[in-house]
């Protein structure tokens, strides 16, 4: 089997070389692909699968001072000595507030037919509430106007970590105020943006935002708060979720669908045996208890209730009615295992194996290779709560991503995470699990958090120094899967 890439193809300068690849890359099964074997149908993913990738405002944009933009708590915490590695910040990350029009021409590039991305709060709200701000708007005007031109389905989420800075000052997450004040926002860009995106995700992982930025302080605000007020940041993540649902449907064009991105605890049976298959059922309504199964099921579970004792979320009336307020679909992030489950004959039916020391994991110490998660995360939720309709909202990997000579990051062991996590999402769809898209998390090398920009998770290398993106081996590898709608 030839080669199917080209120095060309792969080396790009900037953003228009690996634009002229996409003039070459495949749209199909080509012939001597062996195609009509049975084995390469078997290989396909659900005709109309929906191939993107995933990038969030804070980690991408820059521009943190232009056309009126607000400031977040994630500049006021970047700007806080020690709290990031290398002290680094998102003043400028990728600059893509200045080169969305190239890094669209990528995306297309990569034969991909969605893009999700974050909107900045403060660009559109500088104080959080009060007067819209309209070239904070006009900025995610330009970007949509410009995916839609090149065939790509834009899958904006309203959340991805930016609190306006004001609203923190008022208390934040700590307060119901902010829920209200997430709504109003939600249902204003609903108004202004569904007539030409279809699909909006509410808030990107509750349990990421809340957990880290409020229990252990990694993330911004980088608060530890005793169990009561975490119960009470954890109820109000929800309650915004579930009014911004209610908010962007009275305020979107007929037809716009609504989901939310959540980082599910993804529970996989340590040995495929019925017994166990069922105790992973039992522990993803069980370890999401405070997250997703809340927003399912429309009530706390009993064993969370009675674990937070006083300590349990004040909840009022229609709160829980609101949370559970009905999605068109559920968006998972999937990186690895929340958690083995093998069954147990004791309460709560299931106990969690724990992972080895030495367990393999990517460039990243928290990322286990676990493969299999992406077969069983998407299969749990279908399962245990009757999703009809599923999306990959991220999955991706850091790797080594050092440039070789020639100026390309060969990084087969991005290709490898790829590979194997792939043919399990194609299980996933094979057997009937309604997964309607994946999108890869990341685009492009960004602002990773507490990590700064040393920790790259790209399908393109970005030299920050230039701005320069180019195609890393793996990109190719996604725009063959893409393009042909199969594993290759
Ligand atoms: C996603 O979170 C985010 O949505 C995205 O913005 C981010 O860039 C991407 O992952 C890659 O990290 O080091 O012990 O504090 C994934 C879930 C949960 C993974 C928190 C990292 C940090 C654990 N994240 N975890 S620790």
């Amino acid at each position: 089997m030839p080669m199917r890439f080209t120095r060309r193809q792969l080396g790009t300068v900037g953003a228009s070389a690996l634009g002229a690849a996409a003039a070459s890359a495949p749209s199909g099964p080509r012939p001597g692909d062996g195609a009509d074997d049975e084995r390469e149908v078997s290989r396909a993913f659900p005709a109309g699968f929906l191939w993107g990738t995933a990038t969030a405002a804070y980690q991408i944009e820059g521009a943190v001072s232009e056309d009126g933009r607000g400031p977040s708590i994630w500049d006021t915490f970047t700007h806080t000595p020690g709290k990031i590695r290398n002290n680094d910040n998102g003043d400028v990350a990728d600059d893509h507030y200045h080169r969305y029009r190239d890094d669209v021409r990528l995306m297309k590039g990569l034969a991909a037919t969605a893009y999700r991305f974050s909107i900045s709060w403060s660009r559109i709200f500088p104080q959080g509430t009060g007067a819209p701000n309209p070239k904070g708007l006009d900025f995610y005007n330009r970007l949509l106007d410009n995916l839609l031109a090149s065939g790509i389905a834009p899958f904006p989420t309203l959340y991805h970590w930016d609190l306006p800075q004001a609203l923190q000052d008022r208390g934040g997450w700590e307060t119901r105020d902010t829920a209200k004040a997430f709504a109003d926002y939600a249902g204003y860009v609903a108004e202004k943006l569904s007539d030409r995106a279809r699909y909006f995700f509410t808030l990107n992982e509750c349990a990421t935002f809340v957990e880290l930025g409020y229990r252990t302080g990694v993330l911004a605000p980088g608060l530890k708060l005793p169990p009561g007020r975490l119960n009470q940041v954890r109820h109000h993540a929800l309650l915004a979720h579930g009014l911004a649902v209610q908010a962007i449907r009275a305020r979107s064009r007929a037809g716009t669908q609504i989901g939310l991105a959540e980082n599910i605890s993804v529970c996989v049976p340590v040995i495929e045996a019925p017994e166990h298959i069922a105790a992973a059922e039992l522990a993803t309504r069980e370890l999401n208890a405070p997250y997703v199964t809340a927003i399912m099921e429309g009530r706390y579970r009993e064993s969370f209730l009675a674990a937070a004792g006083a300590d349990a979320p004040k909840v009022a009336a229609e709160d829980m009615n609101a949370i559970s307020t009905p999605v068109d679909f559920v968006g998972i992030n999937v990186y690895l295992p929340g958690s083995y489950v093998s069954a147990s004959d004791a309460a709560p039916g299931f106990v969690s194996v724990p992972f080895p020391a030495k367990y393999p994991t990517m460039n990243s110490s928290w990322l286990k290779i676990a493969p299999e998660a992406l077969y069983w995360g998407p299969r749990n939720v279908a399962k245990v709560w009757n999703a009809s309709d599923i999306y990959i909202t991220e999955n991706g990997c850091s790797a080594t991503d050092v440039p070789a000579d020639d100026g390309i990051v060969y990084d087969t062991d991005r290709i490898m995470f790829l590979r194997n996590y792939l043919t399990q999402l194609q299980r996933a769809t094979s057997e009937g699990v309604p997964v309607r898209g994946y999108f890869h998390w990341s685009l492009m090398d960004n602002f990773e958090w507490a990590e700064g920009f040393g920790t790259r998770f790209g399908l393109l290398y970005v030299d920050y120094a230039t701005q320069q993106r180019t195609a890393k081996l793996s990109a190719s590898f996604y725009r063959e899967v893409a393009a042909r709608n199969r594993l290759v």
